[in-house]
């Protein structure tokens, strides 16, 4: 198996991991996926479902045949299937109004009318895909699982978010131990179409490429903190933002309790905090608003990414150019 982050190349003089330079070159990461959905664990609850089983390989497919430019496939979701986003659609939308913050609010009627969004079907990703680009030129790649962390941040350096296509076992609807499309659509989709939210997870994404292993594991820090369990405040009170907060009924209740403690955005400090990952989270992290928590990563970033170059992102040619030093 290759794995693209052990793949040394020699750039001015200094080992530096490789990383994509074009946004094709992330087709790699079809090969270095970490789990394709065959090896679930024991704990897993479709472990001992040999149906589920299958149609994870079959929706993997997909992913481990996607190149760039190609169009996602459609996937016909079974009854049962559609029975579990209906539950957690219904469930999550009731919450909305009050705990999410006002931008997934301004996006998902947009979200309905143009890529189906609704409770009796699952979005497709072709048609999410389509969405983004016009509005923030964000793109959706199929992914078979989970990559690796320096994988899946170097595809936001290119706007482009990897999503898995499956969804998760039936039998337990408002519980999932990995991203399935619930995650996905509802936690991640929404805030990509808001631009200032778009910038701020494309400079988290510039700062991982060639990244030493412990600046990727302070930028994965701050991802969790941010991307997956921000809050943001909006008219002095916290509302979430973070997709695993979005798409959670039961910690996007509690994430605006008084039992967890919500600490102002800094990005030293967020990136050296520990974290639980089986259980609600006992610290939150505030931002102002997403062009500010922007502001100050890309300041955070360039004191404490050590890089022996600096890079800029080509909208043009969707590569990224590295300015060597003089
Ligand atoms: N892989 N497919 C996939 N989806 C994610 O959301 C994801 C990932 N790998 C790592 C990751 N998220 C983050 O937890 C950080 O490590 C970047
Ligand atoms: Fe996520």
């Amino acid at each position: 198996k290759l794995d693209a982050a052990n793949v040394i190349t020699y750039l001015g003089g200094s080992n530096i991991p490789w990383f994509p330079r074009k946004i094709s070159d992330l087709d790699k990461f079809n090969q270095t996926v970490l789990s394709a959905g065959s090896e679930l664990e024991s704990d897993h609850p479709g472990f001992n479902d040999a149906e589920y089983r299958k149609r994870r390989l079959k929706i993997a497919e997909n992913a481990l045949q996607f190149k760039h430019g190609s169009a996602i496939p459609h996937v016909e979701y079974t009854k049962g299937e559609l029975e579990a986003w209906k539950q957690v659609y219904n469930k999550l939308t009731t919450l909305y109004p009050t705990h999410a913050c006002s931008q997934l609010n301004y996006v998902l009627p947009m979200l309905q009318q143009n890529c189906g969004y609704s409770e009796n079907q699952i979005p497709q990703l072709q048609d999410i895909h389509n969405f983004l680009k016009d509005t923030t030129g964000f793109r959706l790649r199929p992914v078979a699982g989970l990559l690796s962390s320096r994988d899946f941040l170097n595809g936001l350096a290119f706007r482009v978010f990897h999503s898995t296509q499956y969804i998760r076992h039936e039998s337990s609807p408002l519980y999932t131990p990995e991203p399935d499309v619930c995650h996905e659509l509802l936690g991640h989709v929404p805030l990509f179409a808001d631009p200032d939210f778009a910038d701020f997870s494309q400079e988290i994404g510039l700062a991982s490429l060639a990244a030493s292993d412990d600046d990727i594991k302070r930028l994965g820090t701050l991802y969790w903190f941010t991307v997956e369990y921000g809050l943001c405040k909006q008219e002095g009170q916290p509302k979430a933002y973070g997709a695993g907060l979005l798409s959670s009924f039961g910690e996007l209740e509690y994430c605006l309790t008084d039992k967890p403690e919500i600490r102002p955005f800094e990005p030293e400090k967020v990136a050296e905090q520990q974290y639980p990952i089986t259980t609600y989270q006992p610290v939150y992290f505030m931002a102002d608003s997403f062009d500010r928590a922007k502001e100050q990563t890309k300041a955070w970033a360039a004191k404490n990414m050590h890089r022996p170059f600096a890079i800029r992102y080509n909208p043009y040619t969707l590569s990224v150019e590295v300015l060597t030093e003089a």
